[in-house]
């Protein structure tokens, strides 16, 4: 059993006395619940439909109206707040449209702030801006690019944004239809590396627990994760998880101030004096996860810090990963993760004398190089004191988008068919059998090889539903270049964005979406606790010719593949939910969800339960992992992208509440900025082979000669061609000089 919070006040986790936290750096929820009634107030009763009716269309960790399967009380935050204008404002005035010259000096928040797209339109080549067209001629232009093309220089992505378990599976089959795997989801770019060692160690490739977990476990810990910023709403959790006793830690490579401290306004002992959350943070170089992991679990075998019998009975290759730390030196060791093996060792004993404990993780480790292994660093340790299929232990990579978890189990990905399993022709024959059509048999374009594909030329088609890869993806002068080589680019959006702007060779199209509250039939998502949620339609008015996208990529692929015609069809979205129970077995019981507060967790609140691991020897596997050395000369630091105020790509404010920061802010470490004679403000220009960025000092308490800076406006420092070896993950990092900006030119700086 859990321990259960205790509901008396207490003292020793306040964050201050002071009430309020008065003079604190942290957001003001309840102006931002005013804001969104101000925002939103042309559509109010609607806008309260959905934020009552409607499953979270945010971040991942997935509600039922304001409600979830974790605590009591309302649960709501200011990232849904925000993102609700998306789903009540108007529709924008298609002439608007017309030369996209003055557009393009707009920011992405003043595009998306014009309206909601309200019908299809094209633009060709000699032409200023788009000119409306019907959902026919739209179609039969896209399938005649297609018919013409070949399937190997087609490509399809889709955004998580919003996106629905039907949308992802219906397309898929839809693009499979047309003879390519070149179908890829923001998952890619995101947790792809999670799922893949998941898969190779413990045999399963979602989270294994649930949020209810972290509420009573001994242990929590949290790495590259800025859950405060990001799920907001776990800082409830986390002030009921202190408030049961548990630990929770942090290692990162900023001590990000949302992790050490909150005050959760729907809490009244929090919002008054606040919770401290992290006892510890191990602050760690960009990067350097692998080696403190490594070092972690050298002590904990030193010290006999894990459990013997678990390792004996339920995994295999300990005594390898054993041996080879042997042979790692703890200089090395300290070298590269930048942390000491002191610091290491406080880590190794605090797992140590935990008897259960939940490891989260986010984009702090799967964004690298070796995102993979980063990750299987994490199962490593964890693996060590069997923290996994037991109440209060688990492996959780924290998912962010509202949906994103369900891409991939729905196949809509290059590198799986539904159900996560890989693209063999065994995997293919049978699905061919299901569907009543061929599908092929070999594995597609992943996101990044579609931009590498069409800056070669060897793209005709670029399908893109929602997303921005001019901001989302490393170098944007590259994919800017690649974007408009293609032929012809369709962009199925609810808003207009940067990228629908650029011209093409030949012709783009738009095509206006509904969000998943205008889905007729209602729609479900799966998030971080593979809670598969119900959201249903929620009546209101509706936006010009905007049509759900599942319907649309049926209705072309028929287009493209008349003699499949009959077999491109679903009647409604329940009808997609039969399919999907009977295609994927763990989805089986989604038939059932046709309510608001239908769902079910699939695999139940824990994976691999009773530590029956599915995996081929029914062992989970412990990796030798080699943590890259990495030198990083005198002069240089490394840098990492990180977000602000902003839903990825959609930056709201110019200041992050939580942190300060403004977007052109360079968090620097106070000792270089001494180093380097350095003062909050100052501008510096970050520069390397790669771009140029130009930002101003911002001291923090990140790790020395490591810097942060927001994205998508740092994406010009980042190399494409450093990508994980088997997702294919970018490296959302990179190694930077630091120029001091005087007004009258830029003087170098003496290396620190
Ligand atoms: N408000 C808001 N919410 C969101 C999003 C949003 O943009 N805005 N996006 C959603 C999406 S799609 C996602 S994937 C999630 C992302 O959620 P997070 O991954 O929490 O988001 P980031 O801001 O990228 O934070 C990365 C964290 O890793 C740390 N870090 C960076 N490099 C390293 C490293 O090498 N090692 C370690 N240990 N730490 C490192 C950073 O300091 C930071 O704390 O959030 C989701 N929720
Ligand atoms: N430098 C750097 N880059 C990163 C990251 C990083 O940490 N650093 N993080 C990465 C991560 S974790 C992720 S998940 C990706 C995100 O990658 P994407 O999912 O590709 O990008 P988003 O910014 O989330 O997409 C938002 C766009 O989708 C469209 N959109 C919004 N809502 C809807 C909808 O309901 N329907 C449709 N059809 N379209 C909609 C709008 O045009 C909006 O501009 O970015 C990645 N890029
Ligand atoms: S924490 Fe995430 S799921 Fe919950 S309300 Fe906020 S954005 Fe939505
Ligand atoms: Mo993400």
């Amino acid at each position: 059993m859990l321990r259960k919070p205790k509901k008396s006040w207490n003292p020793s986790i306040w964050a201050s006395w002071k009430p309020f936290g008065i003079g604190e750096q942290y957001p003001n929820n309840y102006w931002e619940v005013f804001r969104a009634v101000l925002e939103n107030a042309d559509n109010l009763p609607y806008a309260w439909e959905i934020l009552n009716k409607g499953v979270c269309d945010g971040c991942a960790l997935g509600t039922t109206g304001m409600k979830d399967w974790t605590v009591d009380g309302i649960h709501v935050c200011n990232v849904r707040l925000r993102l609700l204008r998306l789903n009540t404002m108007p529709a924008l005035d298609p002439t608007l449209l017309a030369n996209v010259s003055e557009l393009q000096k707009k920011s992405g928040a003043e595009l998306q702030s014009m309206g909601r797209l309200p019908y299809p339109m094209k633009r060709d080549r000699t032409e200023l801006g788009f000119s409306r067209i019907t959902w026919d001629e739209a179609l039969d232009l896209i399938a005649k690019h297609i018919q013409a093309s070949t399937p190997d220089r087609l490509g399809f992505y889709f955004t998580s944004r919003g996106t629905v378990n039907e949308t992802y599976y219906a397309t898929q089959k839809a693009v499979r239809a047309m003879g390519t795997n070149n179908l890829d989801n923001a998952a890619r770019i995101c947790h792809s590396p999670s799922t893949n060692a998941l898969k190779s160690t413990i045999g399963v490739a979602a989270t294994t627990c649930s949020y209810k977990d972290w509420i009573g476990t001994d242990l929590l810990v949290f790495i590259g994760s800025n859950v405060a910023n990001n799920q907001p709403v776990t800082v409830k959790y986390l002030h009921w998880a202190k408030k049961a006793g548990t630990k929770i830690v942090v290692i990162n490579t900023y001590r990000e101030p949302g992790m050490e401290r909150y005050w959760v306004p729907s809490i009244p002992e929090s919002a008054l004096f606040g919770t401290k959350f992290a006892e510890d943070f191990f602050l760690v170089n960009i990067g350097g996860d692998m080696a403190f992991l490594n070092g972690t679990m050298k002590h904990a075998i030193a010290n006999g810090w894990i459990d013997e019998s678990f390792i004996k009975n339920y995994t295999t290759n300990f005594d390898e990963l054993k041996a080879f730390l042997d042979t790692q030196s703890w200089s090395e060791l300290e070298q590269i993760s930048g942390a000491t093996r002191d610091s290491m060792y406080a880590f190794a004993k605090m797992v140590g004398e935990a008897n259960k404990a939940v490891f989260v993780w986010s984009m702090g480790i799967t964004q690298h190089e070796c995102g993979e292994d980063n990750v299987r660093a994490i199962i490593n340790l964890a693996l060590t004191k069997g923290f996994v299929g037991r109440e209060g232990c688990g492996l959780m990579p924290i998912r962010g988008h509202s949906g994103v978890q369900g891409g991939a189990e729905m196949g809509c990905y290059a590198t799986t068919f539904p159900g996560g399993k890989p693209i063999t022709p065994e995997n293919a024959a049978s699905i061919s059998e299901v569907w009543g059509f061929e599908v092929p048999t070999t594995q597609g374009l992943i996101a990044s090889e579609m931009i590498d594909a069409a800056a070669e030329g060897n793209l005709d088609v670029l399908f893109s539903v929602g997303g921005n890869f001019l901001e989302v993806l490393p170098e944007p002068d590259y994919v800017e270049r690649a974007l408009k080589r293609v032929p012809l680019r369709v962009h199925m959006d609810i808003v207009v964005s940067k990228q629908m702007l650029l011209e093409s060779v030949e012709t783009v199209v738009i095509l206006p979406a509904t969000t998943r509250y205008e889905i007729p039939g209602g729609v479900t998502e799966t998030n971080t606790e593979r809670r598969v949620i119900f959201s249903p339609e929620i009546p209101g008015s509706r936006i010009g010719e905007a049509r759900p996208e599942w319907e649309v990529f049926l209705e072309l692929a028929k287009r493209v593949r008349p003699d499949l015609a009959e077999k491109l069809h679903f009647h409604n979205t329940s009808a997609m939910r039969q399919e999907i129970a009977q295609v994927i077995p763990q989805y089986a019981g989604v038939q059932h969800l046709k309510e608001a507060g239908d769902q079910f967790q699939y695999g139940g609140a824990h994976l691999c339960f009773g530590w029956n691991f599915p995996t081929p020897d029914r062992k989970a596997r412990f990796s030798v992992l080699t943590p890259q050395e990495r030198y990083l000369p005198e002069g240089y630091f490394w840098v990492t992208t990180r977000r602000g105020k902003q839903f990825n790509s959609m930056v709201q404010e110019r200041k992050d509440a939580i942190t300060g920061a403004v977007r052109s802010a360079v968090l620097m470490s106070g000792v270089d900025a001494e180093k380097l004679e350095l003062q909050d403000g100052d501008a510096v220009m970050l520069k390397n082979d790669i771009g140029e960025f130009r930002g101003q000092v911002y001291i923090a308490p990140v790790m020395p000669r490591n810097l942060q800076i927001h994205w998508p406006e740092g994406n010009v420092l980042l190399d494409k061609s450093k990508r994980s070896p088997e997702v294919g993950i970018p490296d959302y990092n990179a190694v930077v000089r630091l120029e001091k900006v005087f007004s009258s030119g830029k003087i170098p700086i003496i290396t620190p």
